[in-house]
């Protein structure tokens, strides 16, 4: 009961100086004092030897979290805050064009673990656990001296809560999991809490962070926020922060002419399905009482701010404890989330506001600060990343689809770095919610090709540097034709290499969502 009784009255409370953040400042001390005696003849030793230390990972996940709902990008609503993101932005590094390989909570989760593709690690919806056997990048991080903790939201696989490979510590509950009052499994024993979720799974990571452990061991922390996955709830300290606030409608919003003459019929189809504007369950389009649309995106903006609320803890948490100097902090979103574009408010399709996620590192001293990187990046990418700044060497058995991002922030000599000049996407049809069409896609920094799979439907191509909201589909624009073969061959070929044309089908389970309320 110590965690129950801990976090019930603890709340948002303060870490009060715990005893992580003693040992590290007397570990500080002893540094400073150090490099203090030997200033004058060892200093650039001291410089080098600190930057080879192994450093301590702190890998911050959220749920349907938008690319451009932080403070610091452009796009951002004005009346949205995040000054936690907006710090590690402007103190560490920006990776402005971040993606997911797969816009789905299950699979986004799993390439991210595994650094594949989902056609490599099967984990191809929702519904099921990840195969038995694959191998998570924690696993080799524990196998290299690092001690590891996870927290959060796993999904994968609606009902099991248990412990799973890779990691010591163990905090984490069943599938999508509750905004408030959650019952954790922690190392297998079960602990009911009081309070909102966010705040909870913080105040979990933080204590774990404040117990002893091996001074020679650095530390993994993945922690997984359930927040912002829909149905959206700020915290109540937080509700109704924004509610008086006017929404800026997305372009693409409106079901015109102009938006939809050039897209597949399935995209205006989609209006209607449960992911859309003009479904059951959004009001002010078709008259049902909750939530309407400005209700739903207000929600999202406050849950939005009590995730960044939490980051801050984080941060306050390492800083105090003098260990930022040692830590490196990512933070991403698992895939994006339309709230009005193109009719929808949901992910799964390879339009921008649902492959793009938010993507930053803070490391003081190995990350300059207010580094841009623009450079194309992927959820696939993490794995390889982590393991190459911790130095933990790659085994034969180690694939990856990924590659490490260290060379986009280290610092450059005259030519940047050799880098990937497209990605590629792909989304499994699922039974569950069928309005999405099974797709396969190609980008670049400029254009994007996307193919559709089992539908009577036209595929697209987008310009995105004259259409960057995504609104004329030029598929059958005969000037296109050539760019448009070369796309979609570079896209099978790289697939067929891959052994990305193989996509399994699954027996249904679970529950089918598909009302379709087309007047
Ligand atoms: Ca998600």
């Amino acid at each position: 009961m110590r965690y129950h009784t801990h976090y019930c009255t603890s709340g948002m409370g303060d870490l009060n100086q715990p005893s992580f953040v003693k040992r590290f400042n007397l570990v500080l001390a002893m540094r400073l004092l150090l490099c203090l005696c030997f200033a004058v003849v060892l200093l650039p030793w001291c410089h080098r030897c600190h930057a080879a230390e192994r450093p301590n990972i702190v890998f911050i996940l959220s749920d349907d979290h938008r690319f451009d709902f932080m403070g610091c990008v452009e796009s951002c609503p004005d009346f949205l805050t995040t000054p936690n993101l907006d710090r590690m932005a402007n103190e560490g590094a920006h990776f402005r064009n971040a993606f997911v390989t797969t816009s789905l909570c299950s699979p986004s989760r799993a390439s991210i673990l595994t650094g594949r593709y989902m056609h490599h690690h099967r984990v191809v919806d929702n519904q099921r656990p990840i195969p038995v056997g694959t191998e998570f990048f924690p696993q080799h991080m524990q196998r290299g001296g690092y001690t590891t903790a996870f927290v959060g939201k796993w999904h994968m696989g609606h009902d099991d809560d248990a412990p799973r490979p890779g990691f010591d510590f163990w905090a984490s509950f069943p599938g999508q999991g509750v905004y408030s009052d959650p019952t954790l499994n922690i190392n297998g024993r079960r602990e009911s809490f009081e309070g909102y979720t966010t705040d909870i799974l913080t105040d979990v990571a933080l204590d774990w962070l404040e117990q002893d452990r091996s001074e020679d061991n650095p530390f993994l922390l993945y922690l997984s926020y359930k927040a912002v996955h829909y149905p959206f709830q700020p915290s109540p300290r937080h509700a109704q922060r924004y509610q008086d606030q006017a929404i800026d409608y997305p372009e693409t919003m409106a079901n015109t002419q102009r938006n939809y003459q050039t897209q597949p019929r399935w995209v205006l189809d989609r209006r209607y399905s449960i992911h859309g504007i003009d479904h059951m369950e959004t009001g002010a389009f078709d008259k049902d009482p909750v939530p309407d649309f400005d209700q739903l995106f207000h929600n999202y903006c406050e849950t939005v701010h009590g995730l960044d609320e939490n980051i801050g803890r984080v941060l306050k948490a390492l800083e105090d404890a003098g260990a930022m100097d040692n830590t490196i902090v990512i933070y991403m979103g698992d895939n994006g989330f339309h709230l009005g574009e193109h009719g929808f408010y949901d992910k799964r399709d390879a339009f921008e506001t649902s492959i793009r996620v938010p993507m930053l590192a803070l490391a003081p001293g190995r990350i300059p600060a207010g580094t841009k990187i623009d450079q194309l990046v992927q959820n696939i990418d993490i794995a390889p990343t982590v393991l190459d700044v911790c130095g933990i060497e790659r085994t034969e058995e180690m694939k990856f689809d990924g590659r490490s991002m260290q060379p986009l922030w280290q610092p450059r000599g005259e030519s940047a770095p050799s880098w990937r000049d497209h990605i590629l996407y792909e989304y499994h049809w699922e039974w569950n919610f069928p309005a999405t069409p099974t797709t396969l896609a190609i980008r670049t920094d400029r254009y994007k090709y996307v193919y559709y799979h089992g539908v009577w439907d036209r595929d697209s191509f987008y310009d995105l540097q004259t259409d960057p909201v995504e609104r004329h589909n030029l598929i059958d624009v005969p000037a296109y034709q050539e760019q448009i073969e070369s796309l979609r061959n570079q896209l099978f070929t790289e697939l067929a290499e891959s052994g990305g044309l193989n996509l399994p089908i699954r027996t249904p389970a679970g529950e089918r969502l598909d009302q379709r309320k087309r007047p």
